[in-house]
């Protein structure tokens, strides 16, 4: 990590701390100081999200990433059938979410969102027909503001359970909902409003908050959204996937089964980052227990990135029933500008006494990486039997103490480790 990041971190992490001493009191405007303030902060927690979804983090495929504000519904059409025709959607990507761009600038006279009649012609209940009769789901995208962030359609503030009712008509299973042009009213105020609109609205919706880590939604988010933004938009390079592990990695305690933390989508295949910084990218989202949501061009995806996104041991990580996010556990490295040594130790248990072991290669130059049971919570003494994910293949040594790997730089090693005694 450079000395910026690395300082913004620190603040953030101060932040963090501060917010938890503080954000209780302010959720919804409640002050839980008073006891009326507890009942209804009490109401609130176990009312506002129940709509059971998320047990394992969502996957899927987003237009964002590589279409941006180009899509039509021919192109949604062509990947849910490339979703299909991939094997994507048999690992468990059944999430096709359409970003920002799809409706018309002016609602209709009763207030309704109206689908682009240019690029959705057919409109969105037949669109969600056409993915379902697939078997699969069909998300969309709103803002907590007036506008969404492309500025070329209106948001749902002040929309919030109509816009929900009509989500919910034409058959919708996931909202992610962007943070533009609001009115400077707390998130923790504006992003409820919507859950309480999906609850009410009679269809199960994957509710995304994408607030942008504005108030830290990882402290309460789990009453309210199903995932939320750890950090701002990603983008197709190294730096920005690397750091957004990192920004993502404070929160780690936070995340649990119907409730995530998602550092943003997936760049995998888009072209910015190599091979191997893919393959880091997907192992650090996949034990992260982030939401892994496609965004690339499905229908021209390579071999070599299709082959990334279709790791099914890392893809199980990703869905393990203990939903328990890896963490930093070691660092090694030098400081200051010319950085030769950076390595970094991420860990996470997983169901059945295993644990899921990440060693990391942020340095240029190639480097050994040995990863201690003492950092990792293995027991002393215990020997383990190594699962190398990426090679898909269980190693004929077996380790006590310890476990060892060359790594090239911006590489990993993704092992699945279990006490055989
Ligand atoms: C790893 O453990 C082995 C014993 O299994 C020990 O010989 C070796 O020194 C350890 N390596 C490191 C780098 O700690
Ligand atoms: C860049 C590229 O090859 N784009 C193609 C991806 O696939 C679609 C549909 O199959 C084509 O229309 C694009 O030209």
């Amino acid at each position: 990590m450079d000395r910026t990041s690395r300082s913004s971190l620190l603040m953030s992490m101060v932040m963090l701390l501060t917010h938890l001493l503080t954000l209780s009191t302010e959720i919804n405007g409640v002050d839980s100081a008073s006891p009326k303030g507890y009942m209804v902060m009490d109401t609130l927690r176990r009312n506002l999200l129940g709509n059971g979804l998320a047990l394992s983090p969502a996957m899927g495929w987003s237009s964002w990433n590589h279409f941006a504000c180009h899509i039509d519904e021919k192109i949604i059409k062509e990947t849910a059938d490339a979703l299909v025709s991939t094997g994507l959607s048999k690992l468990g990507y059944t999430y096709v979410n359409i970003d920002d761009c799809w409706a018309e600038m002016v609602r209709d006279d009763k207030g309704t969102l109206v689908p682009k009649s240019s690029t959705f012609p057919s409109g969105m209940k037949a669109l969600a027909d056409y993915v379902h009769s697939k078997g699969l789901k069909l998300g969309i995208y709103s803002s907590a503001g007036y506008y969404t962030c492309s500025n070329t359609m209106p948001g749902s503030l002040g929309y919030e359970e109509l816009d929900a009712k009509t989500f919910a008509s034409w058959g919708i299973d996931y909202l992610k909902y962007d943070n533009c042009n609001h009115d400077g009213t707390k998130p923790t105020i504006r992003y409820p409003a919507m859950t309480r609109a999906l609850m009410k609205a009679g269809r199960p919706i994957f509710y995304s908050i994408c607030d942008w880590g504005d108030m830290h939604p990882a402290l309460w988010g789990s009453n309210v959204g199903n995932s939320w933004r750890t950090t701002t938009d990603i983008s197709d390079t190294w730096e920005s996937m690397i750091i957004r592990a990192d920004y993502n990695e404070v929160y780690a305690d936070l995340a649990r089964p119907g409730a995530w933390n998602d550092p943003d989508m997936l760049e995998v295949g888009n072209g910015g980052m190599t091979k191997e910084e893919y393959i880091v990218h997907f192992s650090i989202w996949a034990i992260s227990k982030a939401p892994l949501i496609l965004g690339c061009d499905l229908r021209n995806i390579t071999k070599d990135s299709l082959e990334i996104v279709s790791n099914n041991e890392a893809i199980a990580i990703n869905k393990d029933p203990l939903g328990i996010q890896a963490k930093k556990v070691r660092k090694e490295g030098d400081r200051g500008i010319y950085i030769k040594k950076s390595i970094y130790i991420w860990a996470g248990p997983l169901s059945g006494y295993r644990v899921a072991a990440l060693l990391l290669n942020r340095s240029p130059i190639k480097s050994s990486i040995t990863a201690e049971w003492d950092d990792i919570g293995i027991p002393p003494g215990s020997v383990i039997e190594a699962r190398d994910v990426w090679e898909h293949k269980t190693l004929s040594t077996q380790f006590v103490g310890n476990i060892t790997a060359t790594v090239d730089s911006h590489a990993c090693k993704l092992y699945i480790l279990k006490p055989i005694s």
